[in-house]
């Protein structure tokens, strides 16, 4: 499959609120990150998100960096969601960051770090276009590292958490892990800054997931860390 055949299967599928199967193909990742642009094109930008931060997730996928895509006009949301407009979405505990300026690429440990607004526990909500969470990395990255909605929670916190971050379905654990091993958030933040050339102010920026994504349920969702915690509702 060339990656025009492969941005018009992703565009036909969302356009058609259906899942697409994965085939095999030859595209590499400059060009899937260029089927994401051209697909997100006239959408305005709401910030980014990085994908398959773990080592061991990344061998899977045959890379040794992390991914990133877009969130777009619309996607940033706020609770309660309706899980109906989703295709298949998962859910996964992050914590994201509100640029109060923008960070160019290249830009010093010091700026970043000037750049960032505030931390806030947060919710990726995924929603692949492919199968079963079936894919190549190419792609996925096409298809914006399954975005889906992002949920941010209400309470700003100067300097980013430290500890375990949980997920909680109906009061259940569904995940969770150390947000240290997802890096320093300025260095993420680089990364990202020289892959997409600048991150604009205002932008946000969900930081990646110390948990595996689980299949997402109607009731009570909450983000934890420490004390702190962000509760919402999935509805039908
Ligand atoms: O970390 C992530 O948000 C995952 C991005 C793409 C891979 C997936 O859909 O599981
Ligand atoms: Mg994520």
């Amino acid at each position: 499959m060339s990656d025009k055949e492969l941005s018009a299967t992703i565009a036909r599928c969302r356009r058609e609120r259906r899942l697409a199967d994965s085939i095999v193909s030859a595209v590499e990742l400059p060009a899937a990150y260029r089927v994401q642009a051209a697909l997100a094109e006239g959408r305005p930008l709401s910030g980014y998100k990085l994908g398959l931060l773990s080592p061991a997730k990344q061998a899977q996928m045959g890379i040794s960096a992390p991914i990133y895509g877009r969130i777009l006009d619309g996607m940033l949301m706020e609770g309660p969601v309706s899980l109906a407009t989703f295709l298949q979405p998962r859910v996964e505990p992050e914590i994201a960051v509100v640029l109060r300026g923008p960070i160019a690429a290249g830009a010093t440990p010091g700026a970043i770090h000037a750049a960032i607004g505030g931390y806030y526990l947060a919710v990726d909500i995924l929603d692949s276009v492919w199968r079963g969470y079936k894919f190549t990395i190419a792609e996925v990255v096409s298809d914006n590292a399954s975005g889906g909605g992002f949920l941010l929670g209400p309470q700003r916190f100067d300097a980013a958490p430290h500890g375990a971050l949980r997920l909680w379905l109906n009061g259940r654990i569904a995940g969770g892990g150390p947000v240290d091993s997802l890096g320093d958030p300025g260095e993420r933040l680089a990364w990202l800054a020289s892959q997409t050339g600048s991150l604009p102010a205002g932008a946000a920026v969900f930081l990646g997931s110390p948990a595996a994504a689980v299949p997402a349920e109607p009731g009570t969702l909450e983000v934890s860390i420490g004390r702190e915690s962000f509760v919402t509702r999935l509805v039908p």
